[in-house]
């Protein structure tokens, strides 16, 4: 049996152009774990802590030195000569060095890269990919891809105030058939966009960024390129949408619209959710609302989440409680799930395994900066998430995520269970007698074309 021999890291590039943290885990047989950790742009008040160090002289002050110095220190000292295969006992010692809420001593960018380095450095000697090793109790299933093709909000300047328009290829038979679906249906909208001599400019997510006046129109230009790609909305491929809410609330409460030239309050944009959700084949909305409107989410769940999978992202962070008291409050039905918005795989873990236990609709997701660490693709097959969204399905850093299910999709062969319409539509909780409305601008479009 090998143990931890040594724990390093340095500050590498996120695809921002910003400084994170990359760490090496090294085995007493040779064997390299090596992670790199994300960082977001929109992040929530109730995040973990990402350690940057400050100073205006070194990279506008987004040096990581404080935390790698963490790794380098405090944390090697603490994990050498342990066996790395015992993820929660090596997340427990993390967490014992750092107790704070939000991982302000060690930073969660200085845990989450040393915690996944360990599991990937415990999966390899033991000759298992990370998704084998992580897998429980046979979850294992291929995730539905979100790809995000219209970037807004604070990931892409002078585009929609909401900050995601996504596809959802869900109704195919396996994962590489979405992701080409996907990848046909992102060209098609450079192709209108270049059509109609509007700027193909892209967002950190690899989605284009077009400066259009409405939110709703990112909405309609999504349709088009659906259908101009040769699929059917509402039925090989929905909508989801990331509204980043926390983004446009203002102090009174009410949600700012730039774009639109409109300040709403919480009623109205609710009202324009259930519009939307009626109108459009629409299947997802994340982050509708701000990170602390408790009452407002319970009541949109109430009023829509019958329709509709409702996603706390800034909600819940991955946070256990946080996402307890949702539960508890009947706020939202499904979870973003974020490694770094919590700190280690274990926490993350019981994020995933609390929604799953109340059949909560489950998310892996990437952040807005990303490196090309792949690591999410396995924590979405080992979980069977059921859903992962990674961006666009372009630029390097997002196609590592989806190039790695596609060889995790080629290695499971007969055993690679992807979810298909049906059960898709279970999965997130679109109920049954509801799902006409979906297949209604289905017909609508092939009335159209015809
Ligand atoms: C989100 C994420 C990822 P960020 O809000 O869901 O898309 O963005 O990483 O900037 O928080
Ligand atoms: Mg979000």
């Amino acid at each position: 049996m090998s143990n931890i021999s040594d724990v390093r890291a340095r500050e590498i590039l996120d695809s921002r152009g910003n400084p994170t943290i990359e760490v090496d885990v090294e085995l007493t047989d040779g064997t390299l774990g090596r992670a790199g950790v994300p960082s977001g742009a929109s992040a929530g008040t109730f995040e973990a802590l990402e350690l940057r160090d400050g100073d205006p002289n070194r990279f506008r002050g987004l040096g990581v030195t404080e935390a790698i110095g963490n790794v380098d220190g405090p944390i090697k000292s603490a994990l050498i000569g342990n066996t790395p295969d015992n993820q929660s006992y090596i997340d427990k010692i993390l967490m014992e060095l750092d107790s704070t809420a939000n991982k302000s001593i060690l930073g969660a960018n200085a845990m989450v890269g040393t915690s996944l380095a360990v599991a990937k450095a415990a999966a390899k000697t033991n000759g298992l990919h990370l998704y084998e090793y992580l897998a429980p109790k046979n979850k294992i299933n291929m995730p539905v891809p979100m790809f995000n093709i219209i970037n807004g909000g604070r990931h892409a300047d002078g585009s929609t105030d909401f900050q995601e328009f996504m596809i959802v290829p869900a109704g195919f038979d396996s994962f590489s058939e979405a992701l080409r679906a996907g990848v046909e249906i992102y060209h098609s909208l450079g192709d209108i966009l270049r059509s109609r001599k509007v700027l193909t400019s892209l967002g950190d997510e690899g989605g284009f960024a077009p400066p259009l006046k409405s939110n709703q129109e990112a909405v309609e230009l999504t349709l088009t390129a659906i259908e101009k790609a040769g699929y059917i909305p509402g039925e090989h491929c929905f909508i989801a949408i990331d509204v980043a809410a926390s983004e446009l609330i203002l102090d009174d409460g009410r949600y700012s619209l730039l774009r639109e030239g409109q300040i709403i309050d919480a009623e109205k944009l609710m009202d324009r959710y259930e519009e939307w959700v009626l109108k459009y084949p629409i299947v997802s909305i994340e982050d509708g609302l701000g990170e602390e409107d408790w009452k407002n989410w319970n009541k949109l769940t109430k009023q829509i989440g019958s329709l509709v999978q409702l996603v706390g992202d800034d909600l819940f962070v991955t946070n256990p409680e946080r996402l307890q008291r949702g539960i508890d409050n009947d706020s939202a039905n499904a979870i973003l799930i974020k490694i770094n918005q919590i700190g280690t795989i274990s926490e993350t873990l019981t994020a995933i395994n609390l929604a799953q236990d109340t059949n909560w609709g489950t998310i892996i997701s990437h952040r807005s900066g990303e490196t090309t660490d792949d690591s999410i693709s396995d924590i979405a097959v080992a979980t069977g998430a059921g859903q992962i969204k990674a961006g666009a399905p372009a630029r390097g850093e997002r196609t590592a995520k989806y190039n790695r299910l596609l060889r995790i999709e080629e290695q499971l062969g007969y055993d690679a269970i992807f979810p298909g319409l049906s059960t898709y539509l279970s999965l997130i909780h679109i109920s049954e007698p509801t799902r006409p409305r979906l297949r209604s601008y289905a017909v609508f479009c092939l009335k159209k074309n015809r």
